[in-house]
């Protein structure tokens, strides 16, 4: 018989067993756009406890829209191995170029990630990071409705081993922990700063530039780029994938 009271149980039993078993991890990551959901995955297939909190009702970030809402995407042969490893459907533009649906990507995407055994959480915002001599000890976190409705609430904290920005364009947690730890390993210790669109140069400096920023705390995708002071790509996702991919086998190599 299907019961109301059963099904809400059901619901909260199975979620908080999710977020208790998110407490303490190898690897947490804030943002669930391309770079953060590769890397989720191969964290996850490496052995690694990965918990990613993404503060949008969807993960996939910038990646759902293609090029100004054309849902396609563009990945270079470098990246090619990513999309046969997703099981992601592509065409031979050109030699070299290949063109992918944007909603199949996000989708095959995320479903990888959790396969692999990633956990994800939407509707979380990472909003700080704890702090301790080793360097960065986890995150802060809260719904992002109580964000977007100005509530006074206060958050709840995860610990991991390492951290990792993939929060794009805006790289939320270095700059909070620019705020907060005074210097950052960029060349002035300060956000660099995203420089305009050049995709030829961005493509390979957004996986030159996935590193670790801090101590425990990497950063991955555009996020790299924008901290390091370097210039977007647009619609070309193959950087982002392998920047993905880097990350984890950086921190998989340390764990
Ligand atoms: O922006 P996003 O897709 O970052 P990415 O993985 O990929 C960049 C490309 O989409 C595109 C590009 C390629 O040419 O330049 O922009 O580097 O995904 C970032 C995700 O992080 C979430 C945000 O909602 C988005 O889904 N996010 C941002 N700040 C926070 C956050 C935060 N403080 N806590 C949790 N999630």
């Amino acid at each position: 018989m299907i019961d109301e009271t059963k099904i809400t149980r059901a619901i909260l039993e199975n979620a908080f067993k999710d977020i208790l078993d998110s407490l303490d991890i190898d690897v947490a990551i804030a943002g669930g756009g391309p770079a953060g959901l590769v890397a989720a995955r191969y964290l996850a297939d490496g052995g690694a406890s990965v918990s990613l909190f993404e503060r949008k009702l969807s993960v996939g970030g910038g990646m759902w829209g293609g090029g100004m809402m054309f849902p396609k995407i563009v990945v270079q042969e470098a990246a090619k191995g990513i999309l046969d490893d997703f099981g992601i459907n592509y065409i031979e533009d050109k030699e070299g170029q290949y063109v992918a649906n944007s909603l199949e990507s996000v989708a095959k995407l995320t479903a990888k990630a959790i396969d692999a055994g990633a956990k994800i959480f939407n509707a979380i915002s990472v909003e700080d990071v704890m702090i301790r001599e080793s360097g960065i000890t986890g995150f802060v976190i809260n719904w992002s409705a109580v964000g977007a409705a100005n509530l006074h609430v206060d958050p709840l904290t995860i610990a991991s081993k390492f951290s990792i920005d993939a929060t794009g364009h805006p790289t939320e947690v270095c700059h909070i922990a620019r705020k907060k730890v005074g210097k950052l390993n960029t060349p002035s210790g300060e956000i660099e700063g995203e420089l305009s669109m050049w995709a030829e140069k961005s493509e390979s400096l957004v996986v030159e530039n996935t590193k670790e920023v801090y101590s425990n705390l990497y950063v991955a995708g555009m996020a790299a780029n924008a901290v390091f002071g370097a210039p977007r790509m647009g619609p070309i996702f193959g950087g982002m994938m392998l920047s993905g991919k880097k990350v984890a086998e950086l921190i998989l190599e340390r764990l």
